[in-house]
């Protein structure tokens, strides 16, 4: 069953099409699957499309009911996700939430250690992008676990809904391997169903790809 769409997120979808970081075609994922389509949050590229994507993000989080007491971007692609989503979460919702962030390569000089921002403690909600086989939230995993503090839940922009390593899908292995829920924006079946009732007929190819490309790979 796919949840019916919410107006904001009707609006996510149509605004990352808009900004070319949903786009459709012929694309190699890390995991080697060649998908109909492609969602690449780094094309959010300026200070509005920012600002709009940390609106959504909050949303998303307000709209889950979880809480947390650190909100923490995996680098790099997460870093500014984390950021706006704690920026829009001040501006619009009134919650001042500390932010966290990793370096790569840890620092050996200064003040050393490789996390940035506010300490991590207690909760952390991990801010990020996609998660198809789910390779980078467990290194996320890792770090948090070594940091002392638990991961309390992920947001990501979208679900894509399809199998990890075994028959689930990647996002159910990490909610039952780590206890804790993976909420995103939107998911895979509710871009289609955008796709089905909202958009003109020359996408309509693309969508029967999405359809197949769900009967090989997709979960329910
Ligand atoms: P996993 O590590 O397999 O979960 O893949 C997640 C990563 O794949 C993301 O952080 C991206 O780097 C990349 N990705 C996307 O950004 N968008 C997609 O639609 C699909 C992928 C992907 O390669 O699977």
């Amino acid at each position: 069953m796919t949840a019916p769409l919410q107006p904001y997120q009707r609006e996510f979808i149509a605004f990352a099409i808009e900004q070319g970081v949903l786009k459709f075609g012929e694309f190699t994922l890390k995991s080697g699957r060649v998908s109909p389509y492609f969602f690449n949050a780094g094309l959010f590229q300026t200070g509005r499309a920012l600002a709009k994507l940390g609106r959504f993000y909050a949303q998303a989080m307000m709209d889950s009911g979880l809480n947390a007491d650190v909100l923490f971007g995996p680098a790099y692609k997460g870093i500014p996700l984390a950021a706006v989503t704690a920026a829009a979460l001040a501006d619009h919702h009134d919650r001042d939430m500390p932010y966290a962030f990793n370096r790569k390569e840890a620092k050996t000089h200064g003040e050393g250690g490789n996390i940035v921002g506010a300490a991590l403690a207690g909760d952390i909600l991990i801010i990020d992008d996609v998660i198809t086989a789910g390779t980078a939230i467990r290194e996320v995993m890792a770090l948090i676990e070594q940091s002392g503090a638990r991961a309390g839940g992920v947001i990501i922009a979208l679900d894509r809904q399809e199998r990890g390593q075994g028959e689930q899908s990647a996002i159910q292995e990490v909610e039952a391997t780590y206890g804790m829920p993976v909420v995103s924006i939107v998911t895979l079946a509710q871009v289609l169903a955008y796709l089905e009732a909202h958009a003109g007929p020359e996408m309509q190819p693309h969508a029967e790809a999405i359809r197949a490309y769900r009967a090989r790979y997709g979960v329910e």
